[in-house]
């Protein structure tokens, strides 16, 4: 069902729970090619999520910034293609919140373990930002902050979980937002982690 959070944003909860299965086994696919890896962020911070990237571009950080390519920096390859079921599923789910000509050119994998957060933060390193982005939670829960666009904004708490699809367009895909520390925990499909998919239009 779907849960409106504010214009433009909204959560369709569990939309991708009968297809989870098939969704871990591609990234576990995706990461015997390319390892989630803890980047450093420009400012020298290790970061506590864990990242890989599917698709033609992927994003990552280091001294230099923050950016999409072509290729990993860190090993010199090409990202592994995105597989067909997360393109058909990013689609799917933009066209079912009223975006439908969404085809996703990089898609971000967020692995998360217990005490992994991301602090507030807007996406706005992709050139279109009238496209949305389309987030999978897959896994344990996580507490997501959802702010306003300015950092010192008031922040709404939403429980994403397990199979939880949510559209970021419009006005709210240049929002604040962030994940709170990961609680401890085991999940039986996926153990103890926290995986997020998220499909942008990079370029
Ligand atoms: C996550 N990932 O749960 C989130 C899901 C990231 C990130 O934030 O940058 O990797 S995407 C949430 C999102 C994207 C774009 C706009 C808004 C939220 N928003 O306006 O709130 O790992
Ligand atoms: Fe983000």
């Amino acid at each position: 069902w779907q849960e409106p959070l504010a214009e433009g944003a909204v959560i369709l909860r569990r939309r991708a729970r009968e297809i989870a299965g098939v969704l871990y086994q591609d990234i576990l696919a995706i990461e015997a090619q390319n390892p989630f890896a803890h980047r450093i962020t420009p400012g020298g911070h290790r970061m506590s999520v864990a990242m890989t990237n599917c698709g033609d571009f992927g994003w990552s950080t280091d001294s230099r910034g923050y950016q999409y390519s072509e290729q990993d920096n860190q090993n010199g390859q090409k990202w592994p293609p995105m597989p067909t079921l997360f393109r058909s599923l990013a689609q799917e789910a933009a066209h079912e919140a009223g975006f439908s000509r969404f085809n996703p050119d990089a898609c971000l994998i967020n692995r998360y373990e217990p005490g992994a957060k991301l602090t507030l933060h807007q996406d706005k390193d992709e050139k279109d930002l009238r496209q949305p982005i389309v987030s999978v939670s897959l896994g344990l829960p996580a507490v997501f902050q959802f702010g306003g666009f300015e950092r010192g904004d008031s922040t709404q708490r939403v429980l994403l979980e397990h199979g939880d699809v949510v559209v970021w367009g419009g006005p709210s895909r240049l929002r604040y937002h962030g994940i709170l520390p990961l609680k401890p925990g085991v999940h039986p499909l996926v153990g103890a982690f926290r995986y997020n998919l998220t499909f942008r239009r990079a370029y």
